[in-house]
């Protein structure tokens, strides 16, 4: 085949493309038995990769309707190319698959009845998600739900659904109403305690909703990780088909989920999933240790003047940084489990990191902050404060992220984040930097109110912002690995 875009034939089930491993099983695109919110390249290389080898073993029946919450431009990529798409891992051992299991692909505005339909079908059994933190509307600082939050108001006073509430909401009372079973609702983001959150924000949606409560549901948790950057236009160009929902990922793939299923599920033990009692250890780990350590790359790696996680990484002093923060303050802060050992799992991450034949932005890591930094470190600073622990990397981290809000809000990069404007407001209705940390952790609602009741932890994050901002990275990071 010719690698000129231009001639490249268009991906399909009539157009096999060489080099591909092949689909190991006859695909039946009228049997679907999941939905999946929030159709993206995570999912895409995470969830619908385990099900396809599902499918390998015999479970074809298991097919996925994906629904995109806003864009129409995955449904765009993959209907024209019969749902088909080849996921392209890099790094060793690397090597390209064709994906089959995604049957359908829905746009939530376009038509919302139908992602309601599709979830009250008594052929689906498990809903999956990944919105993203800011899909739940939590507020981090009780984990109930943000009833005032625009969208989830919206779908509170009861217009076509905006939010996953709105939708798991209409489809679990169609589900009862026709009695058609059980629905495990799956939570796959990165978020602590994930299923038990999500089970609780739901709740208070169908309590601030009133009426019937519809039951017949779980809400198991789950960590999901697999590295999967924001797709390039050279990414595309070095296929041998057209595939524009194509899906660079690591080679790397762990999913741990909790044996909490309201009914059946696919056998996702094929690819390697681990259904488990608790998966809290895995999840805190995951959470702190690795989403930990790429928050901080990105916020001291961008002031640096890196732009990717392998370079980043390969900065000395960042990354002796990275590891005194992981080992001598997040990973002492898990509870002790038999089944992962904390030192040996940081250095599996720093070599996942390590992957130049996988570039990964840190600016597509940096975004959201807000929305990730309370389990990926403010928990670990609060719990281990309480204990008197001092937790001087993370409180050099946190200063990190305030400083690069302050920078977005100069004008100098957009600040994608929810919270954006609200930072910003803060930010600059402040002169000195003690104000600046002082207003955003009592009044952004990002902080736990037990991080603001620490007047001393206040005042020394409130000197590690002066120290970041007069300073700059690279002396302050070199400054504290002299002293400690
Ligand atoms: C990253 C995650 O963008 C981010 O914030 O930390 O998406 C990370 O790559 C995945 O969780 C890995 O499993």
């Amino acid at each position: 085949m010719s690698a000129d875009p231009g001639v490249r034939p268009r991906l399909s089930d009539a157009t096999m493309p060489e080099g591909v491993a092949p689909l190991r099983y006859v695909r039946d695109r009228a049997r679907s038995g999941i939905v999946h919110l929030g159709l993206g390249a995570f999912h895409r290389a995470h969830q619908a990769v385990y099900t396809d080898d599902a499918m390998a073993v015999g479970d074809a029946g298991w097919g996925i309707v994906g629904v995109s919450l806003r864009s129409p431009a995955v449904r765009d990529a993959l209907v024209p190319q019969d749902c088909l798409y080849i996921v392209e891992e890099r790094g060793a051992p690397g090597g390209r698959r064709l994906v089959g299991s995604i049957n359908d692909a829905l746009v939530a505005p376009e038509a919302p009845e139908r992602v309601i339909a599709a979830l009250a079908d008594p052929a689906v059994h498990v809903a999956t998600l990944t919105v993203t933190e800011k899909g739940y509307h939590r507020d981090p600082r009780t984990n109930g739900l943000l009833v005032d939050a625009p969208d989830v108001a919206h779908d509170l006073g009861g217009g076509d659904p905006r939010t996953i509430f709105g939708f798991l909401a209409a489809a679990l009372d169609r589900r009862a109403a026709r009695g058609a079973g059980p629905l495990t609702i799956l939570s796959c983001d990165n978020l602590p305690d994930n299923g038990r959150l999500l089970g609780g924000l739901l709740d208070d949606y169908l309590a601030a909703r009133g009426g019937a409560r519809p039951g017949g549901w779980t809400s198991p948790s789950g960590m999901v990780d697999r590295i999967v950057p924001a797709i390039t236009a050279d990414d595309f160009a070095r296929l041998p088909v057209e595939d524009r929902a194509l899906t660079v990922c690591e080679p790397f793939r762990q999913w741990v989920i909790e044996d909490r299923f309201a009914g059946p599920r696919p056998r996702w033990e094929a690819g390697g999933a681990q259904i488990v009692d608790d998966v809290r250890p895995f999840e805190l780990a995951k959470l702190r240790l690795l989403n930990g350590a790429h928050s901080a790359l990105a916020y001291w790696g961008l002031p640096l003047g890196h732009a990717y996680v392998h370079e980043a990484v390969r900065d000395p002093d960042l990354l002796a940084f990275v590891r005194r923060q992981l080992l001598a303050e997040a990973a002492p802060s898990l509870p002790p489990s038999a089944a992962l050992d904390p030192a040996a799992y940081v250095e599996a991450i720093l070599r996942r990191f390590d992957n130049p034949a996988l570039p990964h932005r840190l600016a597509q890591i940096a975004m959201d902050g807000s929305q990730k930094l309370p389990q990926r470190w403010l928990a670990t600073l609060v719990e281990r404060a309480a204990t008197g622990l001092a937790s001087p990397a993370h409180l050099r981290s946190v200063a990190a992220w305030l400083a690069f809000v302050g920078d977005a809000s100069g004008g100098g990069r957009p600040a994608d984040d929810p919270l954006a404007s609200r930072l910003e407001t803060i930010w600059d209705g402040q002169a000195t930097p003690a104000e600046i940390a002082t207003a955003i952790v009592r009044s952004s609602g990002v902080f736990p109110a037990a991080f603001g009741a620490d007047e001393a932890l206040v005042r020394a994050l409130g000197e590690a912002l002066a120290e970041r901002l007069s300073k700059g990275p690279r002396a302050m990071l070199r400054d504290f690995l002299d002293r400690s």
